[in-house]
């Protein structure tokens, strides 16, 4: 008995590593199954693996190019104003957990995997249920799966030190698994909306933030029609004038990230980038010699050609990916989309929106941290590239899409100051920030913290308490439109023209 558990901890463990949490891997397997349970012919669902597999390589090419590219400056401003600081980004965060678990609860981390199988497999379930659950999105990011897991184990011993291996192993197989599908359910009808049926969900780090921001924005668009308002998107403002090569996405991104990164990579002076060339062993950094103009230069066009690179990626693993699905959706798991990394919204909706959804956050972020310094916080935190990037230009997209470019601004500058508050409140009280990172991203920084205090304060009972907020999501969302509400995954043109009737009929 006990060998075969082994060996099948074996496989899980092999899956795990080099497909699960390999997110190109993982999305090339589903597209693989998808199109062999379309019966399609074996070489057919080869090509769909590989250009699926391929596409997903590509955007994690662009998104590590821009993280490797601006993650450096960013944190460069800890070293240059000898901060002792918390640096907000998800590896950090993933560290810090790594570092500290030893020294703050004796504890090791070692059964990451079996935890991704738990909830995993319980988020499939969630899925294969929907008749009760009301589900419809299966997670499969799973390079955040990790550092998830790793934050949630923190906060799980912080509110009950006393849990034993596999007690932790259950709670959070459960709590993870629900936030997983509960949260990448919730984007499920605004990614289509964006994406015109695209056909998938976010499965990511800022799923709840996204819905808020959604209905947020649906809430300032209904105010503008009130008051007899047209909101514009951003692509539909015609700038007079020079500032007309705004309009073209590339030059627009430029210019903005020139002026952006050029003012604080002058701040934090050329020998930094010399000492960077040094410690990087010519990785990144300026090598002697080199002109430091055109490294800003350089750097900041880097911003532009790597958001091309994602957004190519995308656009050659999506169509793949909500062909071959069916599949899988028409067989063993109907009314089901994958959730994907955040990223994939990029290629959708206005270009400009994720600039300026970047630049807003940085302003809400860069404010409060000032705000920080000056009242003498314990806790400063530093902007980290990750959680400036991808939250609040993902905010900005679908801001953008359903109410403008007003809200495009706004609702990414108030989440630059919620993130940094939040972090700075749960990264100190849990224990987290002495040991310089926190995973930073804008659930992490809200609805976390939340479960936190109703497990820290309530207890036992705490986790059930969290258990039945996530459940009884799902049936709140499902209560406001059942009659289109599996329809918006299944047959999203039919779902259009259903809506189209019934805004008609309230006409
Ligand atoms: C994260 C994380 C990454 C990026 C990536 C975005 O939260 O850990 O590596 O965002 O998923 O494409």
């Amino acid at each position: 008995m006990d060998t075969f558990l082994e060996v099948l901890l074996k496989i899980w463990d092999y899956f795990a590593t080099n497909i699960l949490t390999q997110p190109a891997y993982m999305i090339g397997f589903i597209v693989l199954i998808g199109y062999i349970l379309e019966r399609k012919p074996f070489y057919e669902s080869l090509a769909g693996f590989l250009k699926a597999t391929i596409g997903y390589m590509i955007l994690m090419v662009g998104s590590s190019g821009l993280v490797g590219a601006f993650r450096p400056i960013l944190t460069g401003l800890k070293d240059r104003f000898n901060l002792t600081a918390t640096v907000i980004d998800p590896y950090f965060g993933q560290n810090a957990v790594t570092d500290g678990l030893e020294k703050t609860f004796g504890r090791s981390f070692g059964d990451v995997m079996v935890l991704l199988l738990i909830a995993f497999v319980f988020n499939i379930l969630l899925v294969r249920f929907q008749k009760y659950t009301k589900l419809r999105a299966v997670f499969t990011t799973g390079n955040v799966q990790v550092q998830q897991s790793a934050t949630a184990f923190w906060i799980l011993l912080f509110c009950f030190p006393k849990l034993g291996r596999i007690e932790v192993l259950l709670v959070m197989g459960v709590i993870l698994g629900l936030y997983w599908a509960v949260g990448s359910n919730m984007t499920v009808k605004v990614t289509q909306d964006l994406t015109d049926g695209g056909g998938f969900a976010i499965a990511h780090q800022q799923m709840f933030g996204i819905a808020l921001v959604s209905w947020l924005a649906d809430k300032m668009h209904k105010h503008d029609t009130k008051s007899g308002k047209k909101a514009k998107r951003l692509e539909d403002i015609q700038l007079p004038g020079f500032l007309k090569i705004f309009n073209e996405n590339m030059v627009a991104t430029a210019i903005l990230m020139l002026f952006f990164f050029g003012i604080i990579m002058l701040v934090l002076g050329q020998s930094y980038f010399h000492d960077l060339y040094i410690s990087s062993k010519g990785v990144s950094g300026l090598a002697p010699g080199g002109s430091f103009f055109f490294y800003i230069l350089t750097t900041s066009l880097s911003f532009a050609v790597n958001l091309a690179i994602l957004q190519l990626g995308v656009r050659t693993f999506v169509g793949e990916l909500s062909e071959s699905f069916t599949g899988i959706s028409d067989t063993i798991l109907p009314g089901a989309v994958p959730g994907i990394d955040v990223a994939a919204t990029f290629a959708f909706g206005e270009p400009n929106a994720v600039t300026i959804g970047f630049l807003f956050g940085a302003l809400g972020q860069f404010l409060t941290i000032g705000a920080l310094i000056l009242f003498h916080s314990p806790t400063i935190i530093i902007a980290g590239f990750i959680p400036l990037f991808f939250d609040n230009a993902v905010f900005g997209v679908f801001a953008n899409k359903r109410a403008g470019a007003k809200a495009a601004m706004i609702l990414p500058f108030l989440s630059g100051i919620i993130q940094v508050v939040g972090a700075a409140f749960i990264s100190s009280w849990i224990g987290l920030s002495k040991f310089g990172g926190y995973l930073g991203m804008f659930d992490w920084d809200t609805v976390w913290p939340g479960f936190t205090v109703i497990m820290k304060f309530l207890g036992y009972a705490g986790i059930g308490v969290v258990a039945l907020i996530l459940i009884l999501i799902p049936q709140l969302e499902y209560r406001q439109d059942p009659k289109h509400y599996f329809l918006v995954v299944e047959d999203y043109e039919k779902y259009k023209e259903a809506k189209k009737i019934i805004v008609k009929l309230l006409k």
